[in-house]
This record gives structure tokens, C-alpha cells and sequence, in this order.
């Protein structure tokens, strides 16, 4: 039976009130990148970075999954062939919507690493630059996050996803950072079918098999639901 691989975005939990990036007064309008999604960002001023996380955590502790998650959770239960979930999203809503099999290919909310000595561990609510490693003891905890010119995490597992898929859904995603945005290239040289889920045209909507388009909470649930009735 056929493999599905499931690329989310942040457009899966707009509608649990976590922010996006991109659109219209997204985080990224709110606060300057290279100040808080950096290592140099982090070198510079690991308090506004911490701060900055602190307040992401919180909100994702209070948000709720919504229909889409929801739709994807069943999506894994039901079907008959594999289902891959990657997400770039760093919050933990796919998980507590019943999602088992998650990639967080940008790490993390609920991670903390050592920037010292590389060590992981569950992040507090809130964390502190000068809270200490509890294996190295340095005053050098970050959030487990992937930030620009990090290296995402899983990239040759996610490559192997991909390129054995029946199926390529990239939900919620505006197709601008990579690597992630390269994997609907990689899934059409394996000639692998593609889909795209989207409130509106993405940078990359033109290189889908398919689109439907609208808020996720309607057009993922139906999607899965048609999915479901071919299985
Ligand atoms: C790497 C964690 C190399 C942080 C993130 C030029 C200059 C500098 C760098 C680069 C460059 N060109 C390429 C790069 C590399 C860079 C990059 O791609 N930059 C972009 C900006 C050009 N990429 C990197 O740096 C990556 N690393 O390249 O490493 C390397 C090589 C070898 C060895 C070592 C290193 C790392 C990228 C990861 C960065 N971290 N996240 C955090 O979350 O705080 S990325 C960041 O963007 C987000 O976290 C998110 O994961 C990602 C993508 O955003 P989206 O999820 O797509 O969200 P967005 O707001 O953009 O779009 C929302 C979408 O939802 C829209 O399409 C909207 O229509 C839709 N939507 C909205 N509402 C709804 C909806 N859809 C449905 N329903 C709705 N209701």
C-alpha cells in the first residue's frame, strides 16, 4: 500500500493562535531574524534569544491542536501503508493531537542542548542563559533549535522518506527556507506524486502534481478523509 511523507508548516498551527512567519505581522515582521534565529543572533545576546523562546513555549504550551493535526493523527491510525510526518514547526501540537511518528527536522520547543558540550535534555518552561549544563555544568543552554546556517536535523533519513514515497503533501509551508523547501524538487526527480495544502499560493505551488487550497482546518480533513475512502 502506498507511503505517505507529509511536510508541515507553520500555516498547520495558525490556527491554534501560534504564529507564522511570513504572512502578514508573522514573527518575522515582530522580531529580526538574525537577532533571535542565529548562532551569532544567540553569541550576541542570548538573553533576547531565551526571551524570545521563552515566549514561543508559552504560547505553544496554550495552544491547542487544531482539526488539521487532528486529521493527520487519523491519517497515521488509519491508513494501511506508512505515513511519514516531517515538520519544520517547533512545537508540539502534532504530537498532542496523537501524531506518533514525528521529524522535527528544526528541532524542538520542549529540547534543550548545550551549546558547551552538545548534551540534550527536556527544556523548563522557561529557560536562561546562565542556567547550567546539567552534564558539563557551563553556563551554555540553548533551546534545541535549528537556526539559520544550522544544519537541519535527519536530512539523509528525510531524503530516504522522500524518495521512496508514493506521496509528497507539503501542508501549511511557504516554500522559502531550505532545505526543507527542496524537497518537493527531490520528490519530483523520483517521480514521486506531490500535493500541496495551502491557505494561498506558495513559492512553490507551481511545482505540485496538485493544490488544494484554504485554511488547513478544512482542506486537510477533507484531503485525509478522501484519502481514506480510497484506502
Ligand atoms: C542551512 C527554527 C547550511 C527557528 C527555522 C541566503 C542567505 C542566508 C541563508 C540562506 C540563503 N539561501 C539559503 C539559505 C539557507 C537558509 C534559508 O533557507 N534562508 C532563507 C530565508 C532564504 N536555511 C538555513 O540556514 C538552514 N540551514 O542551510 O544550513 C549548512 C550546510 C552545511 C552545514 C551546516 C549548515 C536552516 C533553516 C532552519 C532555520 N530555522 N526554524 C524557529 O522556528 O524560530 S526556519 C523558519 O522558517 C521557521 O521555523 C519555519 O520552520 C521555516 C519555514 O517557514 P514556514 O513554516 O513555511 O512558515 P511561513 O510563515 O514562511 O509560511 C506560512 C505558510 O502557511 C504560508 O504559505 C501561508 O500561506 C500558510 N498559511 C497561513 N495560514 C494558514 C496557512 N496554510 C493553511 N492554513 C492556514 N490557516
Amino acid at each position: 500500500m502506498r507511503k505517505i511523507v507529509i511536510l508541515t508548516g507553520a500555516g498547520i498551527s495558525a490556527e491554534s493562535g501560534l504564529g507564522t512567519f511570513r504572512d502578514a505581522g508573522g514573527l518575522w515582521s515582530q522580531y529580526d531574524l538574525e537577532e533571535v534565529a542565529t548562532p551569532d543572533g544567540f553569541a550576541r545576546n542570548p538573553t533576547l534569544v531565551h526571551d524570545f523562546y521563552n515566549a514561543r513555549r508559552a504560547n505553544a504550551l496554550n495552544a491547542s491542536p487544531n482539526a488539521a493535526h487532528a486529521a493527520l493523527a487519523r491519517l497515521e491510525r488509519d491508513w494501511p501503508g506508512e505515513v511519514v510526518l516531517i515538520t519544520q514547526n517547533i512545537d508540539d501540537l502534532h504530537e498532542r493531537a496523537g501524531q506518533r511518528r514525528v521529524i522535527h527536522m528544526h528541532g524542538e520547543l520542549t529540547g534543550a542542548l548545550c551549546a558547551e558540550c552538545g548534551a540534550h535534555w527536556q527544556a523548563p518552561p522557561e529557560m536562561h542563559a546562565d542556567d547550567p549544563c546539567p552534564e558539563c555544568g557551563a553556563a551554555a543552554t540553548r533551546p534545541d533549535i535549528v537556526w539559520f546556517g544550522e544544519m537541519p536535523y535527519d536530512m539523509d533519513l528525510i531524503e530516504k522518506h522522500i524518495v521512496s514515497a508514493d506521496l509528497f503533501a507539503a501542508i501549511g509551508t511557504s516554500g522559502q527556507v531550505f532545505p526543507a523547501a527542496g524537497f518537493v524538487m527531490q520528490a519530483n526527480a523520483a517521480g514521486v506524486e506531490t500535493v500541496e495544502l495551502n491557505l494561498e499560493p506558495s513559492e512553490l505551488s507551481g511545482m505540485f502534481d496538485a493544490r488544494h487550497e484554504g485554511p488547513a482546518t478544512d482542506v486537510v480533513p477533507t484531503w485525509v478523509s478522501h484519502l481514506l475512502g480510497t484506502a
